[in-house]
């Protein structure tokens, strides 16, 4: 049985390729400081875009050409799993990312619900057994069910609190079962619409005994994955918790969680809170939270997570800076929370997309290890921060200075002298080095 008939497994073919279904720049194979590529950059396909979702919008319904979608029910579940191990095996992603509404149909009940799950997980597990594909993380689906609609660990309601409680122990001991590297905790609508009937505090008080209880039962059963939040300052919520890496850091402070988790940062929703990509890489790796990646990208002209295949050569590069710099993502990985536009609709779009995800995470990649091995912004870091080597700067670095000191300094001061920041000859520098990066290959 194929899912997939007229494509086959997919090759590097290099730069010069025309063949749509290779690879020109991700060679699996190709080692950079001392690792393949396919070891470090840890791709991931997430299921629901993949082989749940129809692509529907909210003006019209879904388009998607999937030979799944011939059953209906737990058919549909098992067919997909079926398609899914092709398709990772074609496309070779060692990993996947699923909710549990992802793999099998909600029952009318918990434990229907449950049971469903079950089935489905020993299916996946089978398949896992044959193939080397691992499981980067599950998450539970907390927001699409109508119970949701106040939110779900924030919910005013304390029956949705512990049904949510309920989930989310079900997809730990799943991740469990199933050998997950991370668990994923993205607050779809743990946020707000408006104040006028919200208990602020109380929300965010239990969401932290949430994030508490889920830490008490892994280590209660000994699921050891990484646990990671993911930030996402609007949508469906008004108001988001989770609103940035910045906030969620602050709330994972406030609440003494911060040793229990990390973040997986999606690109969409860096640029919906306003930051860059990087901006959101950056923060939460110098404190020490960069755990994972939703590698995505949005349209600028939207304000909503279009949730596109990565294409920006110029932000996956700066993404990929990021990571090298972190040391990789260890038990993380780029999964592709990316969904093919509406309009391409066939099978195949699902190859050509993820080919496109992965090339130019690769080039990024490249082109930043390049950056990397030249100290390019290292150097000018260095020299614009030298004031705080030497000095006064020093003895403020150091704890040496303090208002007095610095105020006889200052009367000192004949004139205060500032560098030149060379912004432009700084984004010049970074395009040299992406048009050269396959200069010998083209
Ligand atoms: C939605 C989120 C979601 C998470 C997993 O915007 O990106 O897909 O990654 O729940
Ligand atoms: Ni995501
Ligand atoms: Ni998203």
């Amino acid at each position: 049985m194929t899912w997939f008939e007229n494509v086959n497994k997919i090759k590097y073919e290099g730069p010069q390729s025309k063949n749509n279904l290779a690879f020109k720049f991700y060679n699996p194979e190709e080692v950079i400081n001392g690792k393949t590529m396919e070891e470090y950059l840890r791709y991931g396909v997430a299921y629901w875009h993949t082989f749940t979702a129809d692509l529907s919008d909210p003006f019209g319904s879904g388009t998607a050409i999937r030979g799944w979608d011939k059953f209906d029910g737990m058919d549909r579940a098992k067919a997909r799993v079926e398609a899914a191990f092709e398709f990772f095996e074609k496309i070779g992603a060692k990993y996947f990312c699923f909710h549990d509404v992802d793999i099998a149909p909600e029952g009318e009940t918990l434990s229907e619900s449950n049971k469903n799950q079950d089935v489905i997980v020993a299916m996946i597990k089978e398949y896992m057994k044959d193939s080397d594909v691992k499981l980067l993380w599950n998450t539970a689906n907390n927001f699409t069910n109508p119970r949701f609609v106040h939110g779900a660990a924030s919910s005013s309601n304390a029956d949705v609190f512990a049904y949510s409680a309920a989930k989310v122990k079900k997809q730990l001991e799943i991740g469990k079962e199933l050998g997950g590297e991370n668990y994923v905790f993205w607050g779809g609508r743990e946020g707000y619409e408006t104040l006028l009937n919200t208990d602020l505090g109380l929300e965010q008080d239990n969401l932290a005994r949430f994030f508490q209880m889920a830490v008490d039962y892994a280590k209660e059963i000994g699921f050891d994955a990484q646990f990671l939040i993911e930030p996402k300052p609007k949508e469906p919520s008004t108001h988001q918790y989770d609103f940035d890496s910045q906030s969620t850091h602050a709330f994972l402070l406030k609440y003494g969680l911060v040793d229990h988790f990390k973040l997986n940062i999606e690109a969409n929703h860096a640029t919906l809170a306003g930051h860059t990509f990087e901006h959101e890489l950056r923060y939460a790796r110098v404190n020490g939270l960069l755990g994972s990646v939703d590698a995505n990208q949005g349209d600028p002209l939207l304000g909503w997570d279009t949730d596109e295949f990565p294409a920006d050569i110029y932000s996956t590069t700066l993404a990929m800076y990021e990571i090298i710099k972190n040391g990789g993502l260890g038990s993380g990985g780029l999964n592709f929370d990316a969904k093919v536009r509406r309009g391409s609709f066939d099978p195949e779009d699902l190859f050509h997309a993820h080919i496109a995800g992965m090339d130019h995470f690769a080039v990024g990649y490249k082109v930043a290890s390049k950056l990397v091995e030249d100290n390019v912004f290292e150097n000018i870091i260095d020299e614009r921060y030298a004031s705080y080597k030497e000095g006064i700067g020093k003895d403020i670095v150091e704890g040496k200075a303090d208002f007095k000191s610095l105020e006889e300094y200052a009367l000192g001061l004949k004139e205060i002298k500032n560098k030149s920041g060379r912004l432009e000859v700084i984004k010049a520098t970074i395009n040299q080095y992406l048009l050269t990066a396959y200069a010998g290959e083209l």
